[in-house]
């Protein structure tokens, strides 16, 4: 390729094919390389080729015949749906995919072999767009590579969200956890009950003072929702893209927002209830009533409904006081009438209503751990363990599928390093070493309870991520780390992790991420000195944990390892 002089310039030719991230199972180099043009045509069936395309938007390529075009690509059923074979020769590409997806990351590791100019939105003049030859052979060790966003805390337009797929595609990424409700916010329009988004979807202020200091607040209205059209846009933007959404509804606890709409689901339906402008566990809950679980069913099938296909549907279960449900006659009542002995045991009730329901629309539920703890689940509940690793063992020990999602190296809300220099973290520190480091599934655990991890997943709780500026910097590079895990089973190797993220970072570089450099923040990324400033060691969190270790869900075995 020639540059506007004829001459060869090559942008950011980042090297061979010893930079993938995350790496494949088995890389051949070969010897030479080849030229995938923009505007090259690609061949094979319609669905491969579109993912291909969709994977590599800046080469725009076009459906072509087998004979001349410079990528091929052949379904082998034989292969996982998510794996892929590519052999990069001189006469051009050529993929064999199990399926759809594994088309998609085949051609997210071509894309990854191009030069970085790759990662942008149109073509530079001048580039080469070369790929050295050699053989690829790749299948995931996760299948549940996930990242979670709160929309909740502090919302993110669609086009965030729409962008996040896009990166998390890039990194083979696969199921997106949006966090849609609690305290501070409800996140979608629900026609059946239209209290809640017109209702429970905005504040007029949001805490800016830190644990410990005296409240202060913006004075700033904050909120949002997404449609339940945007909803069926995300859903399929996400599909075409290899990501199942994972939608949230956290109850019976975080409830704050749904009872500003709708105090009468409450436990205490007196009490006059607002979206809360600050953070912390609140002792809002909704009832366990059948109102309310007619109620949620309700509005699950709505969301369902605009998501389209929803293999799985999180219902939180997390941080419930349940001072309210012991202190009413009518709920003590209900539970008696149910032979409970416990509201311990009338939570796990609840939640397992809440799941056969879902199960009955075809919906694994999703929990966080406290559900696990309070037993009673469906045997095919996903848990999620936030509180580390005992309670991942004590949940794959009773058979069910795990998703390790531990505070610590997983909450991407913490700081990446305990210093002012940092923005606000919720705790720190948690580096990208750390993610890297981590073993969803350890060794030592026997072998039936590890093949129970089904993955892993990182958290971006968001009351200190404002917007998505911020969200670019918690997320990336530690998102890097995190899916390298996913793909390869993990830990991972940390030398040759440093040197192949360092080669990633101008990747992200040219898509326009604004990452956190590795040798910390940019000057404007810093704390500074206002509300932003990082206070290093006060680690919310802790209050939280010490918080749940009070509360009757929480069990001496759970406590969390930080
Ligand atoms: C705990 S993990 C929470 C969230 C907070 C987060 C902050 C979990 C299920 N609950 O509500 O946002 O800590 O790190």
């Amino acid at each position: 390729m020639g540059g506007p002089d004829g001459v060869s310039v090559g942008f950011g030719i980042i090297g061979g094919m010893n930079n993938l991230l995350p790496p494949p199972r088995l890389v051949e180099p070969g010897s030479g390389s080849t030229v995938i043009a923009p505007g090259s045509a690609v061949s094979g069936p319609a669905s491969l080729t579109d993912a291909v395309r969709l994977a590599l938007p800046v080469l725009d390529l076009r459906p072509g015949d087998a004979a001349t075009a410079a990528v091929r690509v052949e379904e082998d059923p034989g292969l996982g749906p998510e794996a892929y074979a590519m052999t990069i020769a001189g006469d051009g590409v050529r993929i064999t995919a199990g399926g759809r997806a594994g088309a998609f990351y085949a051609g997210q590791t071509l894309r990854q072999l191009l030069p970085a100019e790759a990662f942008r939105s149109a073509p530079v003049p001048g580039t080469s767009w070369t790929v050295p030859c050699g053989r690829v052979d790749d299948t995931p060790g996760f299948s549940w590579r996930g990242a979670h966003l709160d929309v909740a805390r502090n919302f993110l337009p669609k086009r965030e969200v729409l962008r996040m797929i896009d990166l998390m595609a890039a990194h083979k990424l696969n199921r997106l956890h949006l966090h849609l409700a609690d305290d501070q916010g409800w996140r979608v329009e629900s026609r059946a009950f239209p209290l809640l988004h017109e209702v429970g979807s905005h504040r007029p202020r949001t805490i800016t003072s830190h644990k410990g200091e005296p409240l202060a607040f913006d004075g700033v209205p904050h909120g949002g929702y997404y449609t339940l059209a945007d909803l069926t846009e995300i859903a399929a933007y996400a599909r075409a893209r290899a990501v199942t959404v994972v939608p949230e509804i956290d109850v019976p606890g975080h409830a704050s927002a749904i009872l500003a709409a709708y105090p009468a689901l409450a436990s205490r339906p007196q009490e006059r209830y607002e979206v809360l402008d600050r953070w912390g566990i609140s002792s809002a809950i909704l009832s366990p009533l059948p109102a309310t679980v007619d109620f949620l069913t309700t509005v699950f099938a709505e969301i369902a409904d605009a998501l389209g296909d929803v293999p799985y549907f999180h219902i939180g279960g997390d941080e419930c006081v349940l001072d309210d449900w012991a202190a009413s006659p009518e709920i003590s009542a209900y539970r008696a009438s149910l032979g409970l002995d416990s509201v311990g045991d009338l939570h796990a009730w609840f939640l397992r209503r809440l799941a056969d329901a879902l199960a009955e629309r075809g919906s694994r539920t999703v929990v966080w751990d406290e559900a696990f703890v309070s037993g009673r689940l469906r045997p095919d509940t996903i848990v999620m363990p936030w509180r580390g690793e005992h309670v991942a063992r004590r949940a794959t020990a009773a058979g069910h599928d795990v998703v390790a999602t531990p505070v610590f190296p997983m909450y991407f809300d913490y700081a990446e390093a305990a210093s002012p220099e940092e923005p606000a973290g919720l705790g720190d520190a948690i580096t990208v070493g750390d993610v890297a480091a981590f073993a969803p599934a350890p060794s030592e655990w026997p072998e039936d309870e590890r093949a129970r991890v089904i993955g892993v997943q990182f958290q971006l709780w968001s009351e200190r991520i404002p917007d998505g500026r911020t969200l670019d910097y918690r997320a990336w590079p530690r998102g890097c780390a995190a899916a390298e895990v996913a793909w390869t089973g993990g830990p991972v190797a940390s030398e040759d992790f440093v040197r192949r993220l360092e080669a990633h970072l101008a990747r992200l570089d040219a898509f326009g991420v604004e990452y956190r450099p590795l040798s910390g923040p940019r000057p404007w990324q810093r704390g500074g000195t206002g509300w932003r400033r990082h206070r290093p060691g006060v680690v919310v969190v802790h209050d939280v944990m010490r918080h749940l270790h009070e509360l009757s869900l929480s069990a001496d075995s759970t406590r969390p390892s930080i």
